[in-house]
């Protein structure tokens, strides 16, 4: 009775879903018992991702990878960057995992199990770019307190789900809504069960838009444990703190939600331009919404070399928040004149765009290659470390990498 109750339970399919294929003699594993592969205290076997990522953090895990590991045009699940506020949601029972819509401005509050929001509603597909506020944070100077991410806290995946718009029209919200905020099931590190990891949120406008997807798989799996399972918003453009991963509550508010790192400076720039080190009032900061125009060389590695006789084919990805790119430049003489890259449009709205460029060298020698991409506003990336802010938002300056020419 007691190992049918461990098996029916809760943990078997967060196990699996963690091991990645079924447990054969499941019904043979004795109670309270951990398996052997989940006894696994690296990260990149626990979480299956390449051995060339990097750990900044394992309290709670942050983990970012490289430039050249991004070099798919879809990034596979094994090169996505890891952030958590909390622990990673244990014992997870899909079978009753529910998803709450409540708020002050829902006509009435409502529950559906994750089989209802599979089977009711139409599913979708869209590749989404998903970029941490504080990418590129460890260039700033003054530093700024938190994950010193480099350049390695940006992904851009397949996501399948539902509509976040076709499912507040089946719940019905008020003509007084204007934020929807996320909770979910993961816990504080404090382990205080009143205190949440973070409870984000988006402006109305962007949860009714097409892309913005209530996902239940990435890349055409189910969403790794890591990354949400077995439900995540997916807010493409957006810092990707908007995208709460474990969902299972949205509220729908009458004013900008307030939950955890909605408020005080947390994912805020200043509205003004301040001075490194500057205090700036709550009042004079403004919520990151869209994220600005950034990209990234794939190809080569930094550090390569290359010999005089061939041309080098370099290529990226770009992208512009809710914008798109419309042009990406390449220097090979640290920005003092710049080529123009080929481009390619996006597969869909806010997924990142591909370009590449055939480059000749002068002569033998160490270059640089500067990327630089402009937004559809005519807005270019900076080439240096843009806007000093309180806690390393929007680094967006050209990504450079070093070859050596011989
Ligand atoms: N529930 C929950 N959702 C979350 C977070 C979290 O800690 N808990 N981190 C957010 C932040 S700050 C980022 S950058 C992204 C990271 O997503 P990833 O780990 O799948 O790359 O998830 C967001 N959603
Ligand atoms: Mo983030």
């Amino acid at each position: 009775m007691e190992r049918r109750k461990f098996i029916q339970g809760t943990s078997l399919a967060s196990l699996a879903s963690l091991l990645g294929v079924s447990i054969v003699f499941a019904n043979n594993i004795p109670e309270n018992y951990t398996l052997v592969a989940l006894q696994e205290t690296d990260p990149f076997a626990l979480f299956k991702k390449n051995k060339q990522m990097i750990v900044l953090n394992d309290k709670p895990w942050n983990i970012e990878t490289q430039a050249h590991l991004l070099n798919d045009k879809v990034t596979p699940n094994a090169a996505m960057f890891v952030r958590n506020n909390g622990n990673i949601p244990e014992n997870i029972d899909t079978k009753k995992w529910e998803l709450t819509i409540d708020g002050e401005s829902v006509k009435q509050e409502k529950k559906y199990t994750l089989q209802e929001l599979k089977t009711k509603f139409k599913q979708y597909t869209y590749q989404l770019t998903l970029e941490c506020g504080g990418n590129g944070r460890s260039e700033f100077n003054p530093p700024a307190k938190g994950n010193q991410w480099t350049i390695g806290a940006v992904s851009c995946a397949r996501y399948t789900g539902i509509r976040l718009k076709d499912l507040l029209e089946d719940v019905g919200i008020k003509s007084n809504a204007v934020y929807v905020g996320y909770h979910a099931a993961d816990t504080h590190l404090s382990g205080d069960p009143s205190k949440e990891p973070i409870s984000r949120g988006v402006p109305l406008y962007k949860a009714l838009q097409d892309e913005t997807l209530i996902a239940f798989k990435m890349n055409g799996e189910e969403i790794p444990l890591v990354h949400g399972y077995p439900l995540r918003l997916v807010v493409g453009g957006f810092p990707a703190s908007a995208s709460g991963k474990w969902l299972t509550r949205l509220s729908i508010r009458n004013k900008v939600h307030d939950g955890e790192k909605m408020t005080g400076s947390s994912y805020k720039v200043p509205k003004n331009p301040v001075a490194p080190n500057e205090t700036v009032k709550e009042e004079d900061m403004q919520i990151i919404e869209s994220m600005p125009v950034k990209s990234l060389i794939t190809y080569p590695k930094s550090g390569a070399t290359f010999p005089l006789t061939k041309k080098l084919a370099i290529n990226g990805h770009a992208w512009a928040g809710e914008l798109a790119v419309i042009k990406v430049d390449y220097s090979i003489d640290f920005g003092s004149t710049w080529k123009t890259c080929d481009l390619k449009t996006a597969t869909n709205k806010f997924a990142w765009q591909h370009f590449s460029a055939e480059i000749t060298f002068p002569q033998k020698g160490y270059y640089e290659i500067w990327a630089k991409a402009t937004d559809t506003n005519g807005v270019a990336q900076p080439m240096l470390v843009p806007g000093w802010n309180p806690k390393g938002y929007l680094n967006n300056a050209c990504h450079r990498i070093a070859v050596k020419v011989v």
